[in-house]
């Protein structure tokens, strides 16, 4: 890969790169598409609109936004104009929202119309006042917001005034979930995003401008901000943007009425499609190579879906902390049941408890460095330092090697649970439960299903006062549901009467890894 000039704006590169496909789709999403030449115009404008409303360098701005054209608009049009956008989960409780808008200390919230109730929610619980931008629709009265709409209109005094940005300066922050405490606001540069592209979607993917792409992840995961924006606009290539839920027969409308080429999606939706009636025909879809991450894909729904489509998916792991998949397989070499091989440009080890490089076939803690690693976590440099040693990022994960260079993954080295390709805290999920009247107390780990991928179970004492009863478990997850993002509630709950602890009084999680459901 090219060498970065020490001077580089990620998103003033892409509006390079794309400079004679004016006329080309970028982007289709759910109400029409969108030309790279009107990507560009759009780019500049939102870019030129920040700077006349006073943004200065690095000020952060929170993007609520669903999966439309607007949010690569708002995303790059910050980028451009040296301002700092924070995508963030859409799916999130209006607490989680309050933190993160007084955490970033974002001055603006861009967000898309039907999420204005919880963002008007998140407001009130706290006192920061960011500015509101509303997207898919007017600004409300009275609310002092501003359409997205109305922005772009306005004709730019300066329509190439992007910030003369450092290739590691802060460009954005995505946050991500930790085994204790509050979410990480993991801060990237403007030079890790032309990495991603660079190490692995070119070569790995082999993405190229006749590509027509389509993410099941979203945006605002660092696997679907790379998918659906930093690869296809890096060639030249379209993509499609869905604003819903990725259920099977969202996706498989996608798959035959846009014929995208490539596809990235997370092994529960894997299952999920090869599991329903709808399952399109190979001839229906046009795919050339698809994309699986967030949790290892196990082998045998690897295998259906080749045999179903004859293509290949290409399993990988990446993390947001390094921005995108790190280690993966490769077409024409898949094997389905590792993570595949490390990606050129990125160098992994497996490490024991004192530092030392495991043999071949042991189990060890993951480390990585590469070019594309994230810069610190935000005001909190505990996890900074143990997560960023030196050049290596610690991953968390437990993997081993085979002789041939391949990676299987072997479970986390804390208790955090991956599910439906997202972190789950047991400890977040246990401190719900205990607030339920019923709850004394409460530990939650993560079972494989039958298809081998995990779900949240959790093991419950209840009150004195209280009984066990089939009514309490469909009570107590809907409780933890009404609290909580939608993928962390337990899906099965059993009653004890106590909990494994050791002396000292820390649950034992293992002890109940080791039971039967
Ligand atoms: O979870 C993953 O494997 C992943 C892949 C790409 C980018 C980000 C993440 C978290």
């Amino acid at each position: 890969a090219a060498p970065l000039p020490q001077r580089f704006n990620f998103a003033r590169y892409l509006l390079e790169t794309n400079a004679g496909r004016a006329a080309k789709t970028a982007y289709v999403d759910d109400s029409g598409s969108m030309t790279y030449g009107e990507l560009d115009q759009r780019i500049r404008r939102f870019a030129a609109a920040l700077l006349q409303a006073g943004f200065q360098p690095e000020q952060r701005v929170l993007l609520m936004m669903h999966d439309t054209v607007d949010l690569p608009v708002a995303f790059l049009g910050a980028l451009f104009a040296g301002v700092v956008p924070v995508p963030v989960n859409t799916l999130l409780p209006a607490a989680d929202y309050a933190y993160m808008i007084e955490h970033s200390r974002a001055r603006a919230v861009v967000v898309s119309q039907a999420m204005l109730p919880c963002l008007r929610e998140a407001l009130a619980q706290t006192a920061a006042r960011p500015a509101v931008i509303v997207s898919g629709g007017p600004a409300p009265d009275g609310d002092g917001g501003i359409s997205m709409a109305s922005m772009l209109e306005t004709e730019p005094l300066r329509p190439d005034a992007h910030a003369d940005t450092h290739a590691d300066d802060f460009a954005f922050w995505l946050y991500s979930s930790g085994s204790t405490g509050r979410p990480k606001g993991t801060v990237h540069s403007h030079g890790n995003l032309y990495w991603t592209a660079e190490l692995y979607a070119k070569p790995v993917l082999g993405i190229n401008e006749n590509d027509t792409v389509f993410s099941a992840a979203k945006l605002f995961f660092a696997y679907g901000l790379g998918n659906a924006l930093t690869f296809p606009l890096s060639v030249g290539a379209t993509t499609i943007l869905m604003a819903e839920r990725p259920t099977p027969a969202a996706v498989f409308k996608r798959l035959t009425e846009h014929k995208p080429t490539i596809f990235y999606g997370v092994p529960t939706l894997y299952v999920a499609m090869l599991s329903s009636e709808a399952l399109p025909a190979r001839s229906d879809v046009a795919l050339r190579i698809c994309a699986s991450a967030g949790e290892a894909l196990p082998r045998e729904v690897g295998e259906r879906f080749t045999r179903h489509f004859g293509c290949e998916i290409l399993d990988g792991l990446g993390s947001t902390e390094m921005l995108h998949i790190f280690i993966s397989n490769r077409a024409g070499s898949v094997r389905y049941g590792t993570s595949g091989r490390p990606v050129e440009g990125y160098e992994v080890e497996l490490r024991d408890e004192s530092g030392r490089p495991v043999p071949v076939g042991e189990i060890g803690d993951l480390y990585i460095r590469g070019p594309s690693a994230a810069l610190l976590y935000w005001s909190n440099r505990e996890k900074t330092r143990s997560t960023f040693q030196g050049d290596w990022l610690k991953s968390g994960d437990k993997y081993v090697a085979d002789a041939d260079g391949y990676y299987a993954y072997a479970g986390r080295s804390d208790d955090m649970l991956k599910v439906s390709g997202q972190y789950v805290s047991p400890i977040e999920v246990e401190n719900v439960l205990i607030e339920h009247p019923a709850v004394l107390e409460s530990a939650v780990i993560g079972r494989p299903d039958s298809e081998g991928l995990t779900k949240t179970v959790a093991y419950v004492v209840v009150g004195k006062n209280a009984s066990a009863s089939p009514a309490l478990i469909e009570d107590l997850k809907g409780f933890v549901k009404g609290k909580l993002a939608p993928h962390k509630y337990p899906r099965e709950i059993h009653f004890v009467s106590e909990l494994p602890k050791t002396a000292t009084g820390k649950i034992q999680r293992f002890k109940l890894r080791a039971l039967e459901g």
